[in-house]
């Protein structure tokens, strides 16, 4: 305990690059380890967020290397930027959602939260500082533009050199005024999933024999997924696979989809596998589903999760409305049309949603990312999503294949994937996006492989609740037979440029459900690569990652 905090303010000098993403500000670690980088962001957040409702900031990350230390730099600054209580994670762990519930249910004015999400960790590869606001959810445009501006200019940052606090124990720590609690970042996160969950029904569904394979991936989920599937649900021990969070992932990506989870995903399509295989990244937001010898896409399990969400207490009332980023396919706009719900169509970013969800105008949402979520955090949570199925497939009983194709039967299919072309110059990638775009007016009414194109945009949204205004969030070329493709860069790449390149193809039955995704795709890939040139553009054939 000490008395007094000793405010030091140290000189900085203005960046150029830091501008947050789709998801915060990413760079590798050597670039963060730049004298300065962290704490010029992070005064520029003390200095730009309002310090309400309350003088508390949640504080933690997904544990990857250079966690720590960020976490004891920004206690210390934070002692000298007027907060007066700091909840940490024990170990400087929370994942994304379980920070997004202390923000709320401590009424925090926001919380830092250190991660690059599903990217790599370790001394070479990825990290990232990341702010939420007091509803929870990632901070807007607005806030965090203002960040960026003044990350520029920037020449001095406050500091309590002296401030050292023991993250590695529960307990409480004063510092003068302020009070550094160090919590179990499980905790709280585990009342507010057995608050909207039936555990008795999951329950026994485990004890009924069922079987499940859920690859934490050396990543934040590993602590949550043991306590809540094998702790309070009797899930098997053994269930949680790589349930220990390492500073490098075990050396893997932290991203769950059929390239970094190859192994959950070959064990899922074994005659002998688990009924169900689940996986979460980095932080903990994102989710991958398997069933036995059945991948379910992002998009099919979000429309899945909306139609079947009566079958879980916190839903039992219906859901007030669905949304989805724009990229992600319209499987859940049939349940809504069906359901008689709005369907809100968000640019690429869970800040998107936030407003939604605060209005009381949509219950769940979901992204192609592997992102689905719902209205108890202002955050993607992958465990929720998880439990949501297991709460389905309690309720159904019935195989998760089972429960796809009866969907499909219901709303019809929509073909879906993602073509990532990774780490292309970005000058490159900059000069196609802007060709693709000077070409549109002329795109509409062309065939090319018995594809015309009915219109042919550069998504621009409009808040239904602010009126802001966010402009060139992907172009979308979409075809008289209802298929669609949509160029976009990422916003959460750390090296050159990333194309993504989303396809889609609907069928609606009741024959060719069945079909192979990439045969039911290779036509579209060929009409619209005829009609805009992107393989020769970007001088890529093949894409890096299919998801
Ligand atoms: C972030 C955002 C998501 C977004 C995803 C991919 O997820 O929160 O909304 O869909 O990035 O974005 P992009 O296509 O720009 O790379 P995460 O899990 O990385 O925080």
């Amino acid at each position: 305990m000490r008395d007094i905090v000793t405010i030091e303010t140290r000189q900085t000098k203005p960046f150029d690059d830091q501008k947050p993403g789709t998801s915060g500000l990413r760079k590798k670690v050597p670039h963060f380890q730049q004298d300065n980088y962290v704490e010029n962001f992070v005064q520029a957040i003390f200095d730009v967020a309002p310090k309400e409702p309350s003088k508390t900031l949640i504080l933690g990350g997904d544990g990857r290397y250079f966690n720590r230390e960020v976490i004891g730099r920004v206690i210390a600054m934070a002692a000298a930027n007027d907060v007066e209580r700091i909840v940490v994670g024990e170990g400087g762990i929370l994942s994304t959602p379980a920070a997004s519930n202390l923000i709320r249910k401590r009424n925090a004015f926001g919380g830092i939260i250190l991660s690059a999400s599903h990217n790599p960790g370790g001394p070479d590869e990825d990290f990232g500082i990341k702010f939420n606001t007091a509803n929870g959810g990632p901070a807007p445009e607005g806030v965090t533009g203002a960040m960026f501006e003044r990350t520029k200019q920037l020449t001095e940052y406050r500091i309590d050199p002296d401030v050292t606090v023991d993250i590695e124990t529960i307990g409480q720590t004063n510092i003068g005024d302020l009070i550094v609690e160090v919590v179990d970042p499980v905790a709280d996160y585990a009342v507010l999933m057995e608050e909207l969950f039936d555990f008795d029904k999951i329950r026994a569904l485990f004890a009924s024999g069922f079987t499940m394979a859920f690859d934490a991936m050396h990543a934040v989920t590993g602590p949550y997924a043991l306590e809540i599937l094998e702790n309070r649900l009797g899930a098997p021990k053994g269930t949680v696979r790589n349930g220990v969070p390492k500073e490098d992932f075990g050396g893997h990506h932290p991203d769950p989809n059929l390239v970094h989870a190859k192994a959950l995903y070959d064990d899922m399509m074994r005659s002998d596998g688990p009924d169900f295989g689940a996986a979460s990244d980095g932080d903990g937001d994102r989710n991958l589903i398997i069933g036995k010898g059945i991948y379910v896409s992002p998009s099919d399990s979000l429309a899945v999760l909306a139609a079947n969400a009566a079958h879980t207490k916190a839903y039992a009332g219906g859901l007030k409305g669905i949304a989805r980023s724009m990229p992600t396919s319209s499987a859940a706009d049939r349940v809504a049309e069906v359901m008689g719900l709005p369907l809100y169509e968000t640019p690429t970013g869970w800040k998107f949603f936030a407003n939604l969800l605060d209005e009381g105008i949509v219950t769940i949402c979901g992204e192609e990312s592997a992102g689905t979520g719902a209205n108890h955090v202002r955050e993607k949570d992958g465990l929720w999503a998880v439990l949501l199925w297991l709460s389905i497939l309690a309720s159904r009983k019935e195989s998760v294949r089972d429960i796809l194709q009866s969907h499909w039967r219901q709303f019809g299919r929509n073909y879906y994937a993602r073509h990532d072309f990774e780490a292309i110059d970005k000058p490159v990638a900059d000069r196609f996006m802007a060709e693709l775009t000077a070409m549109l007016p002329q795109l509409g009414g062309k065939t090319a492989e018995g594809f015309q194109v009915r219109s042919a945009t550069d998504f621009a949204y409009k808040d239904p609740v602010d009126g802001s205004i966010a402009e060139h969030q992907g172009i979308r070329i979409r075809f008289e037979n209802g298929s669609r493709v949509v160029f976009r860069l990422s916003g959460t790449g750390t090296e050159g440029a990333t194309l993504r390149v989303y396809l889609e193809r609907f069928e609606p039955g009741p024959d060719g459900l069945d079909r192979d995704v990439e045969e039911m795709l290779e036509p579209l890939i060929d009409a619209v690569d005829a009609l805009v040139g992107y393989r020769r553009a970007i001088g890529r054939m093949e894409p890096d990652v299919v998801t």
